[in-house]
């Protein structure tokens, strides 16, 4: 495990284990490498992101808190600021070649203009052969906070008009504001932007590329976000070359609309997400 500054300043921590290779941004608690090893790297990042400090890197898994997209103020940031905000490593552990790092978002570091309430929120990492990590939410004010959050992974597959997501059968989604629809056939092929928020959505998705699968799983957690944004958002997309739409989608862990989190004084909630390859 090192500790190392990119060329901007922005510090990061590595683990390179017999297992795997990950890196986490202590900005954002921003995962934006875990290849296991023997295999490719599972997370994408845009070769069009300089990491400059102050924006969430365009890929990796960014952490969407206390809000998950456009805020009703729309002049506050999309998907919260904790991504924007620089967190504290404050535990490693390290068992039979699995690390642990786990990191916490300073009460000092949230913005309280946006987010008056006394909510503790560490990310839980775990890395070996498969990818675990959890955002946990503490409440340590007296009265109930509701808040939505995701784990905004990016996912590396290739080519997405080879890419099948399976496991949505049975959910409701929502996407550009209309719906809900109710999917059901089991796969989702991509042919143009899409931009889904799912609830009643079941544990487990795959990612079904021509070299192997991502199997995402998560729990305590009944909604999740497919998008890829295809031709024309990538154009206007930050940090985003027009053709990186072919390699990447997001599928992202969440908490959001109906599955929205409600804490009660002093209460506990873990948003987990499992990634694995399987060949
Ligand atoms: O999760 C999908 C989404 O809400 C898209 O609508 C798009 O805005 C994407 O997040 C990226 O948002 P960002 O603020 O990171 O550019």
């Amino acid at each position: 495990i090192t500790t190392s500054v990119h060329a901007n300043g922005l510090e990061y921590i590595e683990v390179n284990s017999k297992l795997c290779y990950a890196r986490i941004l202590l900005q954002g608690a921003q995962i934006d490498s875990f290849i296991p090893k023997g295999q490719a790297p599972l997370l994408w990042v845009s070769s069009a992101d300089d990491y400059q400090p102050g924006n969430g890197i365009r890929g990796g898994i960014p952490v969407c808190w206390p809000w998950f997209g456009q805020h009703p103020n729309a002049d506050w940031p999309q998907h919260g600021f904790a991504r924007n905000r620089q967190w504290c490593h404050f535990s490693t552990e390290v068992q039979d070649e699995i690390v642990t790092l786990k990191l916490v978002l300073p009460l000092a570091a949230a913005d309280r203009r946006f987010w008056p309430h006394n909510t503790r929120v560490e990310l839980h990492c775990r890395f070996g052969q498969k990818l675990r990590i959890s955002l946990v939410n503490i409440n340590l004010d007296d009265h109930p906070v509701t808040l939505t959050q995701a784990l905004h992974s990016y996912f590396s597959i290739g080519d997405i008009h080879q890419l099948i997501a399976k496991g949505f059968n049975g959910a409701h989604y929502i996407e550009f504001g209309a719906g809900p629809y109710v999917q059901t056939e089991d796969d989702v092929h991509f042919e143009r932007e899409t931009d889904r928020v799912y609830n009643g959505l079941g544990a487990v998705q795959q990612l079904h590329t021509p070299h192997g699968t991502i199997v995402v799983k998560r729990e305590h957690s009944h909604s999740a976000v497919l998008w890829n944004p295809w031709v024309e958002k990538s154009r206007r997309l930050a940090r985003f070359n027009d053709d990186d739409y072919l390699q990447m989608v997001c599928l992202e862990a969440a908490n959001v609309l109906e599955d929205a989190v409600t804490l009660a004084p002093g209460e506990r909630h873990e948003l987990t997400t499992e990634i694995s390859w399987q060949a």
